[in-house]
């Protein structure tokens, strides 16, 4: 019943095509029939950093990646800054309020904090006037505490494997893996 039938698919920027053609009579008819393209879920570790504020609006922007949480760390400035920063990215290109953003670990574990000022700026950021996140002060007391814990919860609640992206120092990374070694049952 199907010997004249062809069925392929095709995967454009945002959707995925399943293109059907049958043939009948020797008329070729032709359907089109759109999928949604399941959004792989990242979550994002960084330092911005202006190269990381791009990371953040990247991942938060592209079609095919759904971002599920954002945590800091020490590197391209100083926690307090890393953290402050990916609040203000995250508020000036229209991030959900509900959005996880996880202020991580302002050490390093086998070396002394190194920042880079001289790339960077004192702000991280230095050259682009961005305003502060207006809940900044509030959400940040809130999300201080058991960030790893917090990072794992969100990671592990999120029903479907996760793509860990790590664009500053390991160091969230390397203490989840070593206090939540189970959150590779998570991840891809
Ligand atoms: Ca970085």
């Amino acid at each position: 019943m199907y010997k004249n039938v062809i069925t392929f698919t095709i995967k454009l920027i945002r959707t995925r095509y399943i293109i059907y053609i049958e043939k009948k009579r020797d008329i070729y008819f032709i359907f089109f029939i759109m999928v949604d393209i399941i959004k792989k879920a990242v979550w994002l570790d960084c330092d911005p950093g202006h190269d990381d504020a791009f990371a953040i609006i990247l991942a938060a922007h592209h079609p095919s990646l759904e971002l599920i949480g954002i945590s800091t760390v020490v590197g391209n400035q100083t926690l307090e800054r890393t953290t402050q920063n990916a609040y203000k990215i995250a508020y000036i290109s229209g991030l959900p309020e509900n959005l996880p953003i996880i202020r991580g670990c302002g050490e390093s574990l086998c070396q002394h904090v190194m920042t880079c000022p001289e790339i960077h700026g004192q702000t991280g950021l230095d050259g682009a006037d961005i305003p502060e996140h207006p809940e900044y002060k509030k959400l940040i007391k809130e999300n201080d505490e058991n960030y790893l814990w917090n990072i794992y919860k969100k990671i592990r609640d999120v029903n479907r494997p996760v793509t860990l992206i790590a664009t500053g120092q390991l160091t969230n990374v390397a203490l989840l893996l070593k206090v939540f070694p189970q959150v590779f049952c998570f991840c891809n």
